[in-house]
């Protein structure tokens, strides 16, 4: 493969900066700017040298090399760990881009790993996960992809179908064989139907994982003054949002970022949603409706006044929306109706609205903890899995032919063997690792 090279590390002055260089050639052109012979080397090693190229030092840097067989691509590499100026970094790039190298493009090293088998799809793009997770619990469980853990979930599946797929087999190509060696249509109904309810649990961990993965964008909206800003800056534990006594202090979406027990939230206080003939207060209703469009779930706030009418003709726009209503000042009233969440934003009383941000999402314990599929794309799968399966259960309620039932569950075994990335397409991965940054 042609030899590619890139910074691994951000362009900016530090202790270090790393670069990464990888394929045929990365062990014959380092030989070259170190003056070191490295063509041979058996397992990884740590290599102290000066680089230098056309005559110019470069810098003192410590290589490390990995054999094709012992490295994370499985090609030559080297990362070379030079002192952290973007200039010096640059000056290195540039020597092995004239000797042959070119520059890698996003995603390039972690695809060359995949396509070399050295991991499947799943643990390629957790790669991504890990480094864009924003709380320590998704970073956890994108370490669990990694590992390979969320891959073995597909294991049960790929056997079962194979299985099932080896009896329809026989069942055809041998009709004169003992009846308990073939598949019969009961069989394989009862065998679809448990591997439907298995990807059904799948699928409904996997959307809550996709919330640990992504994290929720939740919007706070309601009439002016009811104190949206003071609850935001209660959740975030900062005074970020102002807040005032006179209604329609905010004007503009004001955001802020949150792990709520390890769930990456991301909050949009809004402007208090009224008729208004101030310009600008209207510009910032606009906005807010806007927030609340894109959120996931919206907190509709109310005071001490309870349900008004322009609380209830918001509540009207919001339906089909995943809606928390709040009740807040809950330090002026008793609490008296059932399915609101009463908090005090002024003494810091809001745990029970994180509780209810968690049953909104129906999130569990353990979606923190353990491997689930959770990405866009593995939950299309998983869906058009199901899909396959639901249709070979159709087949066999119509009582068709082994060999229809067969495409069917032939589909499935397709969707999930795509799952892992198995049969990809360069088209299809490069797709996959273009979302990637460059140096990983
Ligand atoms: N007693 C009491 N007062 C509160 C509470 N939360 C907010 N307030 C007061 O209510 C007033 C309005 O608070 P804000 O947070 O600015 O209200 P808002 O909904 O953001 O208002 P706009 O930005 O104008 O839409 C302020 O005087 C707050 O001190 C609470 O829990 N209890
Ligand atoms: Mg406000």
């Amino acid at each position: 493969m042609e030899t590619i090279v890139a910074l691994a590390t951000p362009a900016l002055v530090s202790a270090l900066a790393l670069i990464r260089v990888s394929g045929d050639a990365a062990f014959s052109i380092t030989e070259k700017l170190c003056g070191k012979p490295l063509n041979g080397i058996e397992k990884p090693q740590i290599v102290h040298a000066y680089l230098s190229f056309e005559g110019r030092n470069l810098d003192e840097v410590v290589l490390l090399c990995f054999p094709a067989n012992k490295s994370m691509t499985g090609e030559e590499v080297v990362e070379i760990s030079c002192h952290g100026s973007p200039l010096i970094a640059n000056e290195i790039i540039q020597a092995y881009l004239s000797l042959g190298a070119r520059y890698a493009v996003n995603g390039e090293f972690t695809s060359r790993a995949f396509y070399n088998g050295k991991m499947d799809l799943i643990q390629a793009e957790a790669i991504n996960d890990i480094i864009n997770a924003t709380t320590s619990e998704s970073k956890n469980v994108a370490m669990l992809s990694l590992k390979g853990e969320t891959s073995k979930l597909l294991n049960p599946f790929l056997e079962k179908i194979s299985a099932m797929l080896a009896l329809v087999e026989v069942g055809i190509d041998y009709p004169e064989y003992d009846e308990e060696e073939q598949a019969t249509i009961p069989a394989l109904l009862s065998g679809i139907r448990d591997m439907k309810k298995d990807l059904d649990a799948l699928i409904e961990k996997g959307s809550c994982g996709h919330y640990v993965r992504n994290g929720v964008d939740i919007a706070l909206v309601g009439e002016p003054n009811v104190g949206k800003s003071s609850l935001l800056n209660a959740l975030l534990a900062e005074d970020k949002a102002i807040v005032s006594a006179i209604p329609g202090t905010t004007r503009d979406v004001v955001e802020g970022t949150i792990s709520l027990n390890g769930l990456p939230v991301r909050l949009f206080d809004t402007a208090g949603i009224r008729d208004t003939e101030d310009e600008i207060e209207r510009l910032g209703v606009e906005r807010s409706r806007k927030a609340l469009e894109k959120a996931t779930i919206v907190l509709l706030v109310r005071d001490e006044r309870g349900e008004t009418e322009e609380y209830l003709r918001l509540k009207e726009t919001l339906q089909g929306k995943r809606v928390i209503e709040v009740a807040n000042k809950s330090d002026l009233t008793k609490p008296n109706v059932s399915d609101v969440c009463y908090v005090s934003a002024k003494n810091g009383d809001i745990e029970p609205l994180k509780k209810a941000i968690f049953d909104a999402l129906s999130l569990r314990e353990d979606v923190f903890v353990t491997p689930s599929l959770s990405s866009e794309r593995e939950l299309a799968l998983l869906r058009q899995t199901k899909t396959a399966l639901e249709e070979a259960e159709r087949l066999c309620m119509d009582n068709m032919t082994l060999d229809i039932v067969s495409a069917s569950l032939q589909e499935a075994y397709n969707d999930i063997r795509r799952l892992l990335g198995l049969d990809a397409t360069q088209d299809f991965g490069d797709e996959i690792f273009s979302r990637f940054c460059v140096g990983k």
